[in-house]
């Protein structure tokens, strides 16, 4: 599962004439003797629920700045009639293309379907949805269900290095009906289900990905499930959160009670170098120039592939100081 080192860069197919050049109603990006036409990219960004979600906003902004793309940004609070609204104004003001990351899998078609009726291409980022394949050009973003697997391989690493038995892991589980929320937790019992029967997950709720859920959540499985001694969370943040929790009951976090964690960013590593988290499988939130590079392949009238997926590593504790400096977000 951990050799998927091959995509990112190489990942963008030119072709001379592709199939998507039909999605874009002009081609801003050569507009002859004048120089290049500026392309006007609206973007709707989920929320700033986390330190992933700060550090992917940024790439966006700054890849958009660097690649000359205007940029109309807008951020949706967590809620998708404020993502479905965005969209809708960024068709009425006739924007080159669309990118959005969806908060949830479902309920798109009809959002997505007026901007094909408008020739305007949609390209999603991060996230995502469960809606006919034929509404979008492309999603540039992670596989989660790997993460998830990943994310069980590192506990079995923990494990092995500081068994505990029996094995009792509450999990905090991403924003309800999110792709990463679902496809995390797949690939996480992918892997218990194969390998581990023994290992039960105890109790499983989710804290919508952000550092305060985690805290409460996390709370109150200590109140219910004091025989916890794993955490799992889909995030970083939630794992920070629950440390709180975990601390505030006189527990010691990294000990008592092993945590996983997905992400990687900076707060993450930084609870990883203290030995409070044990072992985080990363997830890249800089996908904006890959995000640029896939926006003018398409309103050139090249094609990409359907999921342009981000190349990621696995981190455990050991490593963390020495990496921390180095970390990009
Ligand atoms: O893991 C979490 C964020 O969609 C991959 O959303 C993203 C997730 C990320 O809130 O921190």
């Amino acid at each position: 599962m951990l050799d998927r080192r091959h995509f990112l860069a190489g990942a963008v197919v030119v072709t001379a004439s592709g199939a998507l050049a039909a999605c874009s109603k002009k081609a801003p990006a050569s507009s002859g003797g004048g120089g290049e036409k500026t392309i006007t990219l609206g973007f709707s960004q989920v929320g700033s629920e986390s330190g992933w979600r700060s550090a992917n906003t940024k790439s966006v902004k700054d890849a958009a700045a660097a690649a000359g793309i205007t940029l109309k940004f807008s951020d949706a609070q967590q809620k998708q009639e404020n993502q479905i609204q965005a969209i809708r104004d960024y068709i009425s003001q006739k924007v080159d293309v669309i990118s959005f990351s969806p908060v949830v899998t479902s309920g798109w078609d009809t959002v997505m379907k007026e901007a094909k009726d408008a020739k305007i291409p949609v390209i999603l980022t991060d996230r995502q949805v469960d809606s006919d394949a034929s509404l979008y050009v492309t999603l540039v973003g992670s596989d989660f269900e790997i993460e998830g697997e990943r994310a069980a391989h590192l506990l079995e690493k923990v494990l092995a290095a500081s068994p505990v038995s029996p094995v009792n892991i509450a999990v905090l589980e991403g924003t309800t009906g999110s792709a990463p929320a679902i496809e995390r937790a797949k690939g996480f019992k992918k892997v218990l289900d194969a390998s581990h029967p023994d290992w039960k997950i105890v109790v499983s709720q989710t804290g919508d990905f952000t550092r305060d859920g985690g805290k409460q959540v996390m709370a109150a499985f200590l109140q219910s499930h004091p025989e916890t001694n794993v955490l799992f969370a889909h995030n970083d943040d939630m794992g920070i959160g629950a440390i709180q929790s975990i601390e505030a009951a006189g527990k010691k976090a990294g000990s008592d009670i092993k945590i996983v964690t997905i992400d990687g960013v900076h707060d993450g590593f930084v609870a990883m170098s203290q030995g409070k988290i044990n072992a985080i499988s990363e997830c890249n939130p800089l996908l904006g120039p890959q995000l640029m590079e896939t926006i003018k392949t398409v309103l050139n009238g090249g094609t990409v592939e359907k999921w342009i997926k981000t190349k990621e590593s696995d981190f455990t504790a050991d490593q963390a100081a020495d990496l921390l400096p180095k970390r990009e977000y």
